[in-house]
């Protein structure tokens, strides 16, 4: 395969409607991870807890979704199984769940709770479903996949549209010392049937790991990924001109290069896989009452970093024994949605002229962002048109001083579907210059705005 056409195809791998739908429409939203855990301290139960424990006293999933939408989110993603394998709904495979819970005298559900208060508040609601299960016997065995299609197939027909169906990669041994080989094909296939709009996100499924839980994606992130890496994805591209079979199959989400040309080459073909950023608004998953709360300023630059770094983010909040946010976190979703609505709600480009100068024979332009007067101007985001494809390697942003000279003011790797550059300091001019200097084909841009 000839480099240059390669390079032509990897700039036209496409997303799904549904990768699509969730990049744009629903790139930040909430994990809420709850379970016994919540109730022993533990980050990972053993599976051997009694049902008793779990006895939230004062559950309230309508203040949950408040301060969810307080923040800015857009949909609650819900442990409705963790590890430990207690389920918060009613199961009919299992007796390790609500209905041996004393929360209203064994006939709670708290999958239908949460489903209902995204619901009232114009919330998208999706779920985890713990693979790895300590506690039921069948794990370890292929009854236990049946077990869990039986347990998907509850939690997909009975709780309304599902957006997000989150496979956690964790696989440590059953209550009988044994492992489990996953049938993932089975398990995807009954979500494209069941909910064919849901995503889907697993190591390396159709949205995939950003590979760390600290709120750090790549310096060149992208969604057009070796098929490698996301194997459960279609394949839109010929073999790289450095293929050499199996050659990428040591490569994980956390490798810094992930997608780059350099990378791509040596591919048996590529796929379009955006990255999930998960991260707690605590050190922990699960309520820990001596936990903290991140600071503002530590959320809001994940939140630039992530949704501004062409990433969806997952930002989980544990709920309290109790059944609610503890108020520190509720302050801090608050201060949150506050500042990202005071820094990043009012584009002031609104009225600006944009010039785009294509260069012949190239895939290289410039975008010339003319405003009436001279702002200042802390933010630009740019916009790929994703549902083309990724195509931006590297820009420049300049911006003209008061002499009519523009002055380089910082260089950045990749847009895709949404990037957030805050400038150092603010600068203050009528006229930026976004120098696109490498892309992989004709560059086309959604949008351009500035705060
Ligand atoms: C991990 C799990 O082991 C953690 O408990 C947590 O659920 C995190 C989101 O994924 O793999």
């Amino acid at each position: 395969m000839e480099f240059l056409s390669f390079m032509k195809q990897a700039a036209n791998v496409k997303p799904s409607k549904k990768q699509l739908n969730i990049l744009r429409e629903t790139p930040f939203y909430a994990f809420v991870h709850f379970s016994p855990n919540t109730f022993t301290d533990l980050e990972w139960g053993l599976g051997n807890e009694d049902p008793a424990i779990f006895n939230p006293t004062k559950l309230d999933c309508e203040q949950w979704a408040k301060a969810i939408k307080d923040a800015g989110m857009k949909g609650m993603v819900l442990t409705a199984k963790h590890h430990d394998g207690f389920c918060l709904w009613q199961s009919k495979y299992t007796e390790h769940c609500m209905k041996n819970s004393p929360y209203k005298n064994g006939k709670g559900d708290i999958v239908a709770e949460a489903a209902e208060a995204c619901k009232k508040y114009g919330l998208k609601f999706g779920f985890y479903l713990s693979p790895w299960d300590r506690n039921s016997k069948y794990y370890g065995t292929d009854e236990y996949n049946t077990y869990y299609k039986n347990q998907l197939t509850e939690l997909l027909t009975n709780y309304g549209e599902i957006f997000h169906v989150w496979f956690d990669g964790a696989c440590g041994e059953g209550p009988n010392g044994k492992k489990q080989i996953y049938d993932f094909d089975g398990f995807f296939e009954l979500i494209h049937t069941l909910q064919p709009n849901a995503t889907i996100f697993q190591d390396g499924g159709e949205t995939r790991w950003v590979g760390n839980e600290a709120g750090i994606p790549a310096y060149a992130q992208w969604a057009v990924v070796p098929c490698e890496i996301s194997p459960f994805c279609e394949v839109q591209t010929d073999p790289g001109p450095l293929a050499t079979g199996d050659s990428l199959d040591y490569m994980f989400n956390w490798d810094t290069n992930v997608g780059e040309m350099s990378n791509i080459v040596y591919s048996k073909g590529l796929v379009f896989s955006p990255a999930e950023t998960d991260m707690s608004i605590r050190p922990g998953w699960f309520y820990h009452k001596n936990e903290e709360p991140h600071s503002l300023e530590r959320l809001f630059n994940t939140y630039l970093n992530t949704v501004g770094g062409n990433t969806t983010f997952n930002l989980n909040v544990p709920p309290t024994p109790e059944g609610l946010f503890d108020e520190r976190d509720v302050k801090r979703l608050h201060e949150l949605g506050e500042k990202i609505r005071a820094e990043l709600g009012n584009n002031i480009a609104e009225d600006a002229v944009i010039e785009e100068i294509r260069k012949e024979n190239t895939n290289l332009c410039d975008f010339v962002i003319k405003l009436p007067e001279k702002r200042k101007i802390k933010y630009l985001e740019l916009a790929e048109k994703i549902a083309e494809g990724q195509r931006v390697e590297s820009f420049i942003i300049y911006s003209k001083n008061s002499y009519g000279i523009n002055e380089r003011v910082c260089q950045h790797n990749t847009i895709g579907s949404r990037k957030i550059v805050r400038f150092d300091e603010p600068v203050e001019t009528d006229e930026i210059t976004v120098k696109i200097v490498s892309a992989r084909d004709t560059v086309l841009i959604e949008w351009i705005k500035m705060y």
